[in-house]
């Protein structure tokens, strides 16, 4: 018997969002254009041949933000195949998952996600927009689940609500002790060592250490500033309470920085990990790079050696943005069209779903989730 990766794909494809099927069943009748997306999608077949597999029987989600249609839903046929009809030009979001069976015990997430924008130019004249595209298998793990770094809506240019998120998508305990994370300079896209901007570590041993649990399951949130947010006048019910965050980031060398003493610290400047920066631990508000690594690397001094990431994650919200991480963590980056001052966030499209490519990856949501996932 030939191995295959996805022998019984199509005996086993499970929905994951099979509710969505039965919300949008009739074509909206405001959607009022002459354009139409076909796609077919596959999977990677076995790997002593070239051609994908179909997966047929998936429900596969459209959708815009450029104009006030409902979600739509289709799904698959035996080749793989669907389409949308009567849609006027706009910016689309095509997103599927499933689960598929890959052996006899064990199933993978895969997800085919896809950005398109659809303009009389962009198709040249067509009508229809035609594309293949190839679902690709989740890794499991600690992840880097959602990047708030765009400030929620304010002309006081205030940015200090940022947040980061992590999700633990194994089925065991995982324990953040010595672990590092970094805001990345540019590395260089075939680099093996990591720059660094700012570095900053978990208290414990890194690798060894069992002090800090992260359960299967769980969202672990990390602060800027762990308080409410809130009760700054100016942008009070726009933005995040992170005042029962679960860390909190202190340059310890920052003057007067803020420290919630009920909320524990990821530090720099502690005597391990050093930075010639005394600021606190501030991201890029529409684009960054941004990794967490087991720590057992934390000599930045001639950069953190890849082999230690754990995750790594590139943004920009401009489509021409050059990538400065390397392409063997990220394949490309997420975040394209995001708006500073926006309270948008940056967010995996399911928790922990990872395919090393952050524009499959994650999707641009209207406001932050800290500790949940976006529905
Ligand atoms: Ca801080
Ligand atoms: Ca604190
Ligand atoms: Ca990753
Ligand atoms: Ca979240």
């Amino acid at each position: 018997m030939r191995k295959s990766q996805y022998p019984i794909i199509c005996l086993h494809v499970i929905f994951l969002l099979a509710a969505s099927c039965f919300l949008f069943e009739e074509k909206p009748q405001a959607v009022d254009g002459n354009v139409s997306i076909r796609l077919r999608f596959t999977v990677p077949a076995q790997a002593d041949t070239l051609e994908a597999l179909p997966v047929p029987g998936i429900p596969v989600r459209i959708y815009t933000e450029d104009y006030s249609i409902p979600e739509l839903t289709e799904i698959t046929d035996s080749s793989g195949f669907v389409r949308f009809d009567n849609l006027p030009y706009a910016r689309y979001v095509v997103e599927s998952h499933a689960l598929i069976k890959i052996s006899e015990f064990e199933e993978a997430e895969v997800v085919g996600a896809k950005a398109l924008q659809l303009t009389a130019d962009s198709l040249r004249g067509e009508m229809v927009y035609t594309d293949t595209l190839l679902m690709e298998q989740s890794k499991r793990g600690l992840k880097i689940n959602e990047i708030y770094t765009a400030g929620p809506p304010n002309n006081i240019f205030y940015f200090y609500d940022q947040f980061m998120e992590l999700y633990n998508g194994l089925s065991e305990t995982v324990y953040l002790d010595g672990m590092i994370i970094l805001r990345l300079g540019t590395s260089g896209l075939f680099a093996d060592t990591l720059s660094v901007t700012y570095i900053y570590q978990f208290p414990g041993t890194p690798l060894s250490g069992r002090q800090y649990p992260v359960e299967p399951g769980q969202f672990v949130v990390i602060a800027g500033n762990a308080f409410d947010h809130n009760t700054i006048g100016p942008i009070a019910g726009k933005t995040v309470d992170l005042s029962n965050a679960d860390w909190e980031f202190v340059n310890l060398q920052e003057a007067n920085g803020y420290d919630n003493p009920n909320v524990p610290n990821i530090t720099t400047n502690n005597g391990r990990v050093t930075q010639a920066s005394k600021v606190d631990f501030l991201l890029g508000l529409t684009g960054d790079g941004l990794a967490l690594c087991d720590g057992s690397d934390y000599d930045q001094t001639d950069g953190i050696d890849i082999r230690t990431v754990i995750d790594c994650v590139e943004s920009s919200s401009s489509p021409t943005h050059i990538k400065e991480v390397p392409y063997s963590l990220d394949a490309s980056f997420g975040g394209i069209g995001m708006q500073r001052y926006s309270g948008q966030s940056l967010e995996r499209i399911r928790p922990g779903f990872d395919t090393n490519n952050s524009a499959v990856d994650f999707v641009v949501i209207s406001k932050p989730t800290p500790g949940y996932h976006h529905e």
